[in-house]
């Protein structure tokens, strides 16, 4: 339900305590060597809590509780699993509000966001998986299909709480323990997390959560008693963590970034076309890897689309992810906010057109007005590389096949958008495009039932669905 009241959503909904430990064996507990870290909100730069950091001893001490925890939970009756997956998605539910609150103020993301899309989407994985618990025997998997062991998930800051679940619920359901590393920028609503799962009466060391850096993400990834990695993050780590795991006996998922084409033709009603392309680039401030960052759009209506691209940018609000009248939040931290700017001004240099509306920014934490390059060729960086903010490339075509052409010219291959009126050509040019999703008439839809993967350097393996379980599975 959306409503439209002026009011902030109040951060006092969320009791934050000012220090938090590592969540290892059913136990909140400092890092070994007492090292800690502060999680900081990018709306205000204020630091929200202490957050222990784990280190090389603590990713030791995880694995070996989840691999204790792993002979009785694997032994359990799916049935039995299903009930704490239940309990767990029940739990989120009931206390989705304080979630919700959490998440905006860690990650930056709205509210509406947050409230309308993250914690349903959460709720609703761990709901599917858990009805996946009972129903593995003889779901084409044979009598008795048998979990893969100890899994080690390290996730990034972009959706913190919805990847943890696209991470965990299917991991648990098919019979598996859990050692997960959130991002540095965004450990809160993983912590809170490990509290609803000793609310839900989860057996200790089933699940355990590693707030760290990249450090503690590479020793577990390394540490000999993981069984499965599952990464989402950048494509240079994911490259160096299938290094890693070559030569092991690990099994490895990546989902890696991406440079989606939004694709819209003549024939396309202009002002759904319109809410797609905002929608595509502008959901989550563009941190997202499915983001539709290239806008193809057919030469015979680009001024047309572009008019109105503008205009509704134009009444897009910028500001304090807890308003819930706000569309775009914080950019999640100061790194990442470089990381847009020298693209952008890589745009620039390289002589695209840069336009963006009027719009005043907060002065404290870290921001980035809604941004349109025309005049892009498939040779400036801005087509090519991942920008991972609130930044649109506009590319024209002519015909279908030029359109396909241009789509798939790109290492990246996780979606895409078509807009049409003709269904005919949804499905030929669905059936053409290299992505692992292909949105026709929408963009940016997620459903636990469905498969979410990569073509090219996108990753391999899917994450949702029963694709996602077989990640978990020896089949
Ligand atoms: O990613 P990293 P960053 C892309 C996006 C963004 C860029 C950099 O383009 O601008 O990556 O973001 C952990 N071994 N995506 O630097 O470093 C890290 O601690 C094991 C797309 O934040 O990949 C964090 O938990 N783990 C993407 C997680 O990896 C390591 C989402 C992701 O961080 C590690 C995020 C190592 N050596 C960024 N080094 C998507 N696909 O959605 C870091 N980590």
């Amino acid at each position: 339900a959306f409503e439209y009241a002026p009011a902030p959503e109040s951060r006092s909904v969320v009791d934050l305590a000012p220090s938090y430990g590592l969540f290892i064996d059913g136990e909140f507990t400092d890092a070994a060597d007492g090292t800690v870290f502060k999680s900081v909100s990018p709306s205000t730069e204020e630091v929200l809590a202490e957050v222990a950091r784990a280190g090389e001893a603590d990713v030791d001490r995880a694995v070996k509780a989840a691999r204790k925890a792993f002979t009785s939970w694997s032994a359990l009756p799916g049935a039995e699993r299903g009930k704490y997956l239940f309990r767990i998605a029940r739990i989120v539910q009931e206390r989705s509000r304080e979630l919700a609150v959490l998440e905006s103020l860690d990650n930056g993301k709205p509210i509406r966001e947050t409230r309308d899309v993250d914690l349903p989407l959460v709720a609703a994985h761990f709901f599917y998986y858990a009805g996946w618990a009972d129903k593995l025997s003889y779901a084409g998997y044979g009598p008795d299909p048998k979990p893969l062991g100890v899994a080690g998930q390290v996730i990034p800051w972009n959706f913190p709480l919805l990847m943890l679940a696209w991470k965990i619920a299917p991991a648990l359901a098919a019979g598996n323990t859990v050692v997960l590393k959130p991002a540095e920028t965004t450990p809160l609503s993983a912590l809170f997390f490990a509290d609803v799962c000793r609310q839900a009466g989860l057996p200790r060391g089933v699940v355990n959560i590693l707030p760290g850096y990249g450090d503690a993400g590479a020793a577990l990834v390394a540490h000999e008693g993981v069984d499965k990695v599952a990464f989402t993050g950048s494509t240079e780590v994911g490259k160096a963590i299938a290094r890693t795991v070559a030569g092991t006996d690990k099994k490895v998922t990546l989902e890696l970034g991406g440079k989606a084409a939004n694709i819209v033709f003549d024939d396309a009603p202009i002002d759904q076309a319109v809410e797609g392309i905002v929608n595509g680039i502008f959901f989550n401030q563009g941190h997202v890897c499915c983001a539709g960052s290239r806008l193809l759009v057919q030469e015979s209506v680009q001024d047309e689309v572009l008019d109105a691209l503008k205009r509704r940018m134009a009444t897009l609000r910028v500001g304090d992810p807890l308003d819930k009248n706000t569309d775009i939040g914080a950019i999640n931290s100061p790194e990442q906010l470089a990381r847009i700017t020298a693209l952008a001004e890589a745009g620039e240099a390289e002589g695209a057109q840069r336009w963006a509306p009027a719009c005043e920014l907060p002065s404290a934490g870290y921001w980035f007005a809604p941004t349109l390059f025309t005049g892009v060729t498939q040779a400036h960086r801005i087509a090519r590389e991942e920008i991972f903010g609130p930044v649109l490339s506009v590319l024209t075509f002519r015909t279908p096949a030029e359109a396909v052409e241009k789509a798939n010219n790109t290492p990246y291959g996780l979606s895409a958008g078509i807009w049409t009126e003709k269904g005919s050509r949804i499905l030929s040019m669905a059936n053409k495009l290299k992505a692992g999703v292909v949105w026709a008439n929408t963009f940016n839809k997620f459903d636990p039932t469905s498969p979410f993967g990569g073509y090219k350097e996108s990753g391999y393996g899917r994450e949702g669905g029963r694709h996602g379980l077989e990640g978990y599975l020896d089949v």
